[in-house]
């Protein structure tokens, strides 16, 4: 036992120390294979590449329990029965985890934090606690806060949304927990603010006025960034699409929507996106697709990162372990310019039945591990650099000449009639797709 590994009275994880890097021919499980915080690619180190942070909300919340079932993991930070020593107590854990671990960062929720109190001044009071004591782990152990946000979805009185919510008495109180989530983010040195709107959406069409819920959404966002800049928040805000889950329809559905409502309101710039990959699936595309879109709009906030199932149309919340999947993202994010002030967060969680106290351990470290494997293979790609030549080159025909005249807009609609006709028929070009899949397989 080590007092460099926890802060508190306790020690929440005995028998495991710092996690080591062992290399892929270990066959330790609390060992990175992969994940060498300070080897240099290409200009960065890999933590500086991948930034890494863990949620407060499945790690040290969630215990196992599924519409079917009750809890199956029993968690000792949950002991004490006064919820605020359960809250001081779980805090302990969350940063012996950080530390253990060795992540930068970490996220979370208010609710995950500090307990909900009898009113808004109560669990403003409460809240106010914990960011205190948050503070100081922070400062003792140097992990630091990627982002807060504000669980505007668990309490019943959020049942018809928060900012969407119908019933403006209960928009009031989205905003008080905003207010204070923002507060406790800027306290806490926190790089961004997120919002994912789970019940910012509609069960039914037929009692919903979907132009007036989401113009109050946008009014809503707008003076959470007012009164954010007022108490010096210089981050980034983030929006989090999701299709559905928990509602029917969210208005966030996917990247290109969200990034449409950002321009339409005037938010975008102050806020991007935070693209998270199971979420990516449920919406019908692929985690690359929806980095890929970010990028395009130059609107990449951050990552939550993890999978989905392939037999299941839910939000499993996996760590993420396909290589395939994480190599492609990290090609985006390197073509992207990296992930500036945004990161990786394991929005993840271990199945339910995995019971074991080392088990959030393995899968944190499987999923870093992942990562670091993608960002590596995806640097060697870019630094061959045969993909983008060849990308670049199916596009020769816009570089110059008529081509560069229509993307310059010299070119109307009855001019380019003439070069059809001029031209005759195109000769066929393959877009070779098979190629640039093997060669992803070649470099992994
Ligand atoms: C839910 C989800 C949230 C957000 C933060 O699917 O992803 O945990 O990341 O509210
Ligand atoms: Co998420």
């Amino acid at each position: 036992m080590s007092q460099d590994y926890f802060r508190g009275d306790r020690e929440y994880f005995p028998g495991i120390g710092c996690i080591p890097f062992e290399g892929p021919e270990s066959d330790n499980p609390l060992a990175f294979k992969f994940y060498q915080r300070e080897r240099v690619i290409g200009d960065k180190t890999m933590q500086e590449h991948l930034r890494f942070a863990v949620c407060y909300w499945h790690t040290f919340c969630a215990k196992g329990s599924d519409p079917f079932g009750v809890d199956t993991q029993v968690f000792p930070w949950d002991e004490p029965a006064d919820p605020m020593a359960a809250a001081r107590a779980r805090m302990d854990a969350a940063f012996e985890f950080f530390t253990k671990l060795g992540v930068p960062y970490y996220c979370f929720h208010d609710r995950d934090m500090a307990p909900e109190g009898a009113d808004v001044a109560g669990s403003e009071r409460n809240l106010a606690a914990m960011v205190a004591l948050a503070a100081e782990r922070q400062a003792e152990t140097g992990v630091k806060l990627l982002w807060g946000t504000a669980n505007l979805f668990g309490h019943p009185r959020y049942m018809n949304g928060a900012a969407t919510n119908p019933d403006f008495a209960v928009l009031t109180h989205a905003a008080a927990q905003v207010k204070a989530a923002l507060d406790a983010t800027v306290e806490l040195g926190g790089e961004n603010y997120v919002f994912w709107g789970g019940r910012e959406g509609y069960a039914s069409l037929l009692n919903t006025d979907t132009r007036r819920e989401t113009e109050h959404l946008a009014r809503f966002l707008d003076k959470a960034r007012e009164y954010a800049r007022s108490i010096g928040f210089r981050g980034t805000f983030l929006v989090e699409p999701k299709p559905m889950e928990p509602s029917k329809h969210q208005y966030d559905f996917d990247a290109q929507t969200v990034i449409g409502f950002l321009r339409q309101y005037g938010l975008a710039g102050d806020f991007k996106v935070n693209v998270e990959a199971n979420h990516a699936t449920l919406a019908g595309h692929s985690f690359a697709h929806e980095l890929q879109m970010c990028t395009d709009a130059g609107l990449l906030g951050s990552i939550d990162a993890n999978r989905g199932d392939p037999q299941n149309g839910w939000d499993t919340d996996q760590f993420p372990t396909d290589l395939y999947d994480a190599v492609h993202a990290m090609l985006v994010v390197l073509a992207g310019g990296g992930l500036g002030s945004g990161g990786l967060n394991f929005d993840a969680k271990v199945r339910r039945e995995s019971v074991d106290m080392e088990d959030i351990f393995i899968g944190h470290i499987g999923g870093m591990d992942t990562f670091a494997r993608a960002l590596e293979t995806a640097h060697r790609l870019r630094a061959n650099g045969a993909l983008e030549q060849h990308r670049a080159a199916r596009y020769a025909s816009f570089d110059a000449g008529q081509g560069a005249r229509f993307e310059s807009g010299e070119l109307g609609l009855a001019e380019l009639r003439d070069l059809a006709a001029e031209s005759g028929e195109p000769e066929r070009v393959s877009g070779r797709q098979e190629w640039y899949e093997n060669l992803i397989n070649q470099y992994m």
